[in-house]
């Protein structure tokens, strides 16, 4: 029996820019019950977390805007993606900036002991207090996840770490701080900039990708971020960048992880309705949903 969750994450606190709290309304509008229901035996949809419009609160310390509210709030998360997996079901995330992933990443890893993670992105999110240009917490999700930041965020759903550096491949990269760099350097982490994809093919990435997690890991995880897609393709991000990857190159990667039948859980992140263009970035964010579930064109 094949069951999905549905769990809608509105949360904007990770980020400066109003609107992507409405990013799972503007998915679930896009008509994401309707594209799915024949690829699952049975679809819940658990609602979205209790976000509410809470004052704007900057840590004294650090800078970081909202640290506690994201903490509790992505605490909250990893509770629910605990459960839905105990309960032998996929959960798919619908985002919400990408801070959310803290909590996604927290409720999976208490599954897998080697969770793989692809951070589908134009960012590498692998900022720390120390290294972050602008204090926003979404910048700073996949270096939580590792246990790097603020103690807050990385201790979300217990004190390890929830990832391993050698299980991250961030494809679409093309827009990394400083720090940023010295990490993947540092760690060895597996990136495919746009530089790899223009020069070798999105086919090769994934086969690559494909290959290089089927071996070590135990259950992938999918963390998309509609910014890693090119801004004609998906306008409604708050942190665009130019050059990405395109509509076409991004449902091959989805069809190719269909086929592969490797990912366990999966988070869609960072569609902000009000700088789109009719609902453009839900609307690609569902057809890709689609092509990671295994909808076929024929
Ligand atoms: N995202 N690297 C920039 C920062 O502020 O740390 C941008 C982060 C964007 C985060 O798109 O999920
Ligand atoms: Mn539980
Ligand atoms: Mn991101
Ligand atoms: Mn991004």
């Amino acid at each position: 029996m094949k069951k999905l969750s549905i769990i809608g994450m509105p949360m904007d606190l990770g980020q400066l820019r109003r609107g992507v709290d409405m990013g799972p309304s503007a998915i679930r509008y896009a008509g994401i019950n309707e594209r799915l229901h024949e690829l699952f035996d049975e679809i819940d949809d658990l609602g979205d977390i209790e976000i509410g419009r809470p004052e704007v609160s900057v840590d004294s310390e650090t800078g970081l805007r909202n640290l506690e509210l994201i903490a509790e709030k992505t605490k909250i998360l990893a509770d629910k993606v605990d459960d839905v997996i105990a309960s032998q079901s996929f959960p798919l995330v619908l985002g919400g900036d990408h801070s959310i992933a803290i909590g996604t990443l927290a409720g999976v890893a208490k599954h897998y002991h080697n969770l793989g993670v692809i951070w589908y992105d134009a960012h590498g999110d692998l900022n720390t207090p120390e290294t972050s240009p602008s204090g926003n917490v979404h910048g700073m999700s996949l270096a939580v996840s590792l246990g790097l930041g603020h103690p807050a965020l990385t201790t979300v759903g217990g004190d390890l770490p929830k990832i391993k550096s050698e299980n991250i491949v961030i494809i679409g990269a093309r827009s990394l701080d400083e720090g940023e760099r010295k990490l993947i350097k540092d760690l060895g982490i597996k990136v495919y900039t746009m530089h790899e994809v223009d020069r070798l093919g999105m086919t090769t990435i994934m086969e690559e990708t494909i290959n290089y997690l089927k071996g070590r890991t135990d259950g992938v995880h999918l963390s998309l971020d509609l910014d890693g897609l090119d801004p004609n393709d998906a306008p409604g991000v708050g942190t665009p960048v130019i050059g990405g990857i395109s509509y076409r190159e991004s449902h091959l990667a989805m069809e190719m992880l269909a086929e592969a039948n490797m990912i366990t859980s999966a988070e869609f992140v960072e569609v902000n309705p009000i700088l789109d263009e009719k609902n453009k970035t839900a609307t690609a964010a569902v057809a890709l949903i689609g092509s990671l579930f295994g909808e076929k064109l024929l």
